[in-house]
């Protein structure tokens, strides 16, 4: 409210009665300013001054604690650390030069990659143009017709096996290929009237036409699959469609 009063040059205020002329003139001679006039009472007090300035920071408060704000942002990245230790020393370089030897063996493997990656294609190609599926064991015929014993030592020969079904799906999988009689890897040649796989084991699946498996004539111990997907077994020296079996 005094503030002013700090000021560098201190003003003078007087206040003399009007029956003090000669006195209020005496203090203008050595005061900078001056007010004259007439004496009188205390008047009302004056209105407030303007606000201070902020106080300093109180004591943290007595009241429960808040919860915890979320994180605050990631700091800057800090100083890179210090470079470490020199590592062991590494094996010796190869020699400027090649050896005819290093030259063929690197023109043999340049090669086996270019052969991997034509084999690679070709096998596409097949699975493709043949309808491989996925999971599915594949049926090929190369559309003969032969012995028994032929289609066998043929499917051997492609590192196969006589198509065998195991299931309705697979059985109208090879009818779909073969579209005629066609052998099945089946015989009951060891125990007449015992069906077996000529990859062992005894039949789970079978799809007989009704009245077979009759042993017919001077016996049948081989079976085809007729072109209608039923089973009939039949002499394994007559000739009927080679189908091979490639695992799924
Ligand atoms: C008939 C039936 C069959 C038999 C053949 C042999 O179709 O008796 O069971 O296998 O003849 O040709
Ligand atoms: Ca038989
Ligand atoms: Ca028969």
């Amino acid at each position: 409210m005094f503030q002013f009063l700090s000021l560098p040059i201190l003003l003078c205020v007087v206040t003399v009665s009007c029956s003090e002329i000669k006195s209020c003139e005496d203090a203008q001679k050595t005061c900078s300013v001056i007010t004259c006039g007439i004496p009188v009472t205390n008047g009302t007090p004056g209105r407030d001054g303007r606000d201070g300035p902020k106080g300093e920071k109180g004591e943290p408060g007595q009241g429960p604690r808040g919860l915890q704000g979320p994180p605050g942002k990631m700091g800057p990245p800090g100083i890179p650390g210090a470079p470490g230790l020199t590592g062991l020393k590494g094996q010796k370089g190869d020699l400027g030069g090649s050896s005819v030897a290093e030259t063929k063996l690197a023109n043999l493997e340049r090669e086996i990659r270019s052969l991997k990656s034509k084999l690679d294609h070709t096998q596409k190609l097949q699975t493709f143009s043949l309808g491989k599926r996925s999971g599915k064991k594949l049926y090929v015929t190369n559309g003969e017709k032969m012995p028994f014993s032929k289609v066998k030592a043929l499917c051997t020969e492609l590192q196969a096996t006589v198509a065998t079904p195991k299931n309705a799906e697979e059985n109208e999988a090879i009818q779909g290929v073969a579209k005629d009689n066609a052998f099945l890897g089946i015989t009951d040649e060891v125990t007449e009237g015992q069906f077996v796989y000529v990859t062992g084991g005894r039949l789970t699946f079978s799809n007989w036409k009704k009245g077979e498996p009759n042993d017919f004539g001077s016996g049948e111990d081989c079976v085809i699959l007729k072109d209608d997907g039923e089973w009939n077994d039949i002499s394994c020296s007559s000739s009927y469609l080679a189908v091979c079996e490639f695992p799924a």
